[in-house]
C-alpha cells in the first residue's frame, strides 16, 4: 500500500472524529472562550469546552482532591485551581530566571516549585483569577506556557550530562530551535495572556500543524550517550548524540517510544522507539518537521488512546512510517552509527566539565522544592540564585545541576549549601537517590493512588530491607505513578509501581538499567505489606546469588520472577 492509500483521519468528517478534534477545529486557532471564562467571577473554573484548550497555552484545571469531600459537604464547587507548566527546552534557566520563578511560586502558586521528569517547571495551585499575573509574570521572566502541554509537541529534552560541555551546549541549543520550529504559530497565547495585538483569527494559520493540531501530545529528545538521562526509548522521536573525535557528528532517529496504558486494555502499552538511521545536526529540523506531519497525517483521530505515533508505528509498521519520512524530506536517513549507555540516572555532587567548569547535581526528592519546617529547600536555592553566575540545569529525573560554576566561585556556593543545610546527596541511600515519583495527589485528576507523598516513606521501609541484605550501596532503578500513565517512566524501571486503588499498586519488575528494556507485570493491585514482603524476599535472593556487577533488573529475569520481553518492543499483561 503506498502513503496515499492509507487511512487519513486528519481527511475525514469531524463528525466520524474524536469530539477533541471538532473542538479544536471551531476553536478559532486556540482561543474557543477562554478570555469569556477568564472574565466571570462566579466560578472558579473554566467552561468544560475551554479545559481541554487551555493545555495548548500550559495549564490544567485541577481541583484539590483533599478538600473534596468537605468542599461537597458544604455544598461548594470544587477547590479549582490551575496547574502551569513551562515550556524549558532542555531544562535550562538561568539565576535571574530562577528568581522571578522562585517569586511567582510564593506569590501566586503553593508556595512550591515543581521539577518534572521532562525538566521542566510546574506551578501548583494558581486561581483563576492570578492566571493573567502568573503569565505576565512568567513573559517577564523571558519564558512561557506554550505547548507544554496539549496536542502538538512538548517541552524538548536534552541530555543534563554535566561532563561533555561542549556537545552539551550544542545539544542544547538544538533543542531549543526544535522547541521553537514545533512551536504553535497562533497569536491566541500573546492576546489572551499578554494584551498583545488582536489579529483577525481567520487571518492565523499554523503552517505545521494545521487548524486541528496533532491528533494527542508529541515529544522529542535528546541523549547524549554514555548515559541516557532522557530515557530516549520512551519519546516519540529521540536523538542520540554520535560523537566522533569530540565532535558532534550527529544522531541517531529513534520514534514511537511512550510510557502510557490503560489497566485492563491490552490495545494500549508502554512501546520502546525504533531506530531508523542517523542524521547530520544542520538535518535534525528537517527530520523533526517530517516524523511530526506524518503522524499528524496518519495518527489516529478517533480514539485517543490510540492516539500516540508508537500506535501508528504498530499500525502502519515501521517500515512505512520511515519510508514515509524519506519520501517527505527527499533524501534517505543513512545507517544508524554505533553507541553504548550506561545508565539513565544522574551522577550527584561536584563534576567538572571539559571546559574546566563546575556543575554540582543536588539530589531533590521527587522534584519538590519548597520550605519545609526541617528543610528550607526553596529558600537556600533562592540565596544561591543571588550569588550564582552561571546557569540551573533541570535533569529528567527531577533533579537539579548548578552548573557552570568558575573555579573560584565553587567555595561560595559550597558555603550556601553547608549554611542552608541542603542534604548532601552522597547522604542520601543508593536507592533514594535513584528513585522517583510522579505528582498524583492531591492534584492530579487522573490519580487513583498517592505517588509523591507516598514513595519517600516506602523508600524509608525498603532502605532497612536492603541494608539487611547487605545492598546498601547497590543502586537500584524504582519508580512509582499514582496511575498506568507513567508520567514517572515506571515501565522502564527495575522496579516499577502504578497506583490502582488507594493503597496499591501494580509491581513491575525487570526494566533495564540504562534504559533499553520494558519491565514486566509481577503483582497485581497489593498494598504496603504484600510489596514490602515480595521485595524483601526477592532482594535476599539477589543478595545471595547475584553475578559480579548483574543489576537487579537482569538478575530478576536471570532467576525466572519476569520473562524478558523479547518478541516486539512492548508488553500487554
Ligand atoms: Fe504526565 C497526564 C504530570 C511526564 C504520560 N501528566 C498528566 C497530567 C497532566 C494529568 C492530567 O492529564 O490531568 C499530570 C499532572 C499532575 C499534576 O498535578 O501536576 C501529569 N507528567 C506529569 C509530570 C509533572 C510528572 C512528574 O512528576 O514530573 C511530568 C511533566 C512533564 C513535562 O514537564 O512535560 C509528566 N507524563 C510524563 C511522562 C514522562 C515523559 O514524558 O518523559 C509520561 C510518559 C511518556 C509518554 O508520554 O508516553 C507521561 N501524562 C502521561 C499520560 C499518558 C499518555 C499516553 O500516551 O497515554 C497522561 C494522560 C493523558 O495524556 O491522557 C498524562
Ligand atoms: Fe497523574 Fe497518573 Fe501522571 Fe501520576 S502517572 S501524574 S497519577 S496522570
Amino acid at each position: 500500500m503506498s502513503g496515499n492509500d492509507r487511512r487519513r483521519d486528519i481527511d475525514r468528517p469531524l463528525d466520524e472524529l474524536h469530539p477533541n478534534e471538532r473542538l479544536k477545529a471551531n476553536s478559532r486557532f486556540l482561543r474557543g472562550t477562554i478570555e469569556q471564562g477568564l472574565a466571570d467571577p462566579i466560578t472558579g473554573a473554566f467552561a468544560e469546552a475551554d479545559t481541554q484548550l487551555t493545555k495548548f497555552h500550559g495549564f490544567y484545571q485541577q481541583d484539590d482532591r483533599d478538600l473534596r469531600d468537605e468542599r461537597r459537604r458544604q455544598k461548594l464547587e470544587p477547590a479549582y485551581q490551575m496547574m502551569l507548566r513551562l515550556r524549558l527546552p532542555g531544562g535550562v534557566c538561568t539565576p535571574e530566571q530562577w528568581l522571578k520563578l522562585d517569586d511567582i511560586a510564593g506569590r501566586y502558586a503553593d508556595g512550591s516549585l515543581r521539577l518534572t521528569t521532562r525538566q521542566t517547571f510546574q506551578f501548583h495551585g494558581v486561581l483563576k483569577r492570578d492566571l493573567k499575573p502568573t503569565m505576565r509574570a512568567i513573559n517577564a521572566a523571558l519564558l512561557d506556557t506554550i505547548a507544554a502541554c496539549g496536542d502538538v509537541n512538548r517541552t524538548v529534552m536534552a541530555a543534563a550530562n554535566p561532563h561533555e560541555s561542549a556537545l552539551h551546549a550544542e545539544v542544547v541549543r538544538l533543542s531549543q530551535e526544535v522547541s521553537d520550529h514545533l512551536a504553535p504559530r497562533t497569536r491566541a497565547y500573546y492576546e489572551i495572556w499578554l494584551d498583545g495585538e488582536r489579529v483577525d483569527p481567520g487571518r492565523d494559520e499554523e503552517p505545521i500543524y494545521g487548524p486541528t493540531y496533532l491528533p494527542r501530545k508529541f515529544k522529542i529528545g535528546f541523549a547524549v550517550p554514555p548515559v541516557n538521562d532522557i530515557d530516549v526509548y520512551s519519546q516519540d522521536l529521540g536523538f542520540i548524540a554520535i560523537a566522533e573525535d569530540g565532535e558532534l557528528a550527529g544522531f541517531n532517529v529513534c520514534i514511537g517510544g511512550g510510557m502510557g496504558r490503560t489497566d485492563n486494555d491490552p490495545n494500549t502499552f508502554p512501546r520502546l522507539a525504533d531506530l531508523i538511521g542517523f542524521c547530520r545536526p544542520e538535518q535534525v529540523l528537517a527530520v523533526a518537521e517530517a516524523v511530526v506531519t506524518v503522524q499528524r497525517d496518519y495518527g489516529n483521530r478517533v480514539d485517543r488512546k490510540r492516539a500516540r505515533l508508537k500506535y501508528t508505528l504498530e499500525d502502519q509498521g515501521v517500515d512505512w512510517f520511515r519510508a514515509e519520512v524519506e519520501r517527505r524530506l527527499g533524501w534517505q536517513l543513512a545507517p544508524a552509527r554505533a553507541y553504548r549507555f550506561e545508565h539513565n540516572g544522574d551522577r550527584y555532587g561536584w563534576a567538572q566539565g571539559s571546559d574546566g567548569r563546575w556543575h554540582y547535581t543536588l539530589f531533590i526528592e521527587n522534584g519538590r522544592i519548597r520550605d519545609w519546617d526541617d528543610y528550607p529547600l526553596r529558600s537556600g536555592l533562592r540565596e544561591i540564585a543571588r550569588a550564582h553566575a552561571g546557569e540551573f540545569r533541570l535533569t529528567p529525573n527531577q533533579n537539579l545541576i548548578i552548573a557552570n560554576v568558575e573555579d573560584g566561585e565553587r567555595a561560595r556556593i559550597e558555603q550556601l549549601m553547608r549554611a542552608h543545610g541542603l542534604k548532601d546527596p552522597a547522604r542520601q541511600s543508593a536507592l533514594r537517590r535513584n528513585a522517583m515519583a510522579c505528582v498524583a495527589l492531591p492534584t492530579c485528576g487522573l490519580a487513583m493512588a498517592e505517588s509523591e507523598r507516598y514513595l519517600p516513606s516506602l523508600i524509608t521501609k525498603l532502605e532497612a530491607i536492603v541494608e539487611r541484605h547487605g545492598l546498601a550501596e547497590q543502586p537500584i532503578v524504582i519508580r512509582m505513578t499514582g496511575c498506568p500513565n507513567g508520567c514517572a517512566r515506571p515501565y522502564l524501571a527495575e522496579i516499577g509501581f502504578t497506583g490502582r486503588a488507594p493503597g496499591k499498586y501494580n509491581v513491575y519488575l525487570g526494566g533495564g538499567f540504562h534504559g533499553q528494556r520494558l519491565n514486566k507485570p509481577y503483582l497485581d493491585n497489593v498494598g504496603e505489606e504484600r510489596i514490602l514482603a515480595e521485595l524483601d524476599k526477592l532482594l535476599g535472593h539477589y543478595a545471595r546469588d547475584r553475578q559480579p556487577d548483574e543489576p537487579f533488573g537482569d538478575f530478576v529475569i536471570r532467576a525466572g520472577y519476569v520473562p524478558e520481553v523479547t518478541a516486539g518492543r512492548h508488553f500487554n499483561d
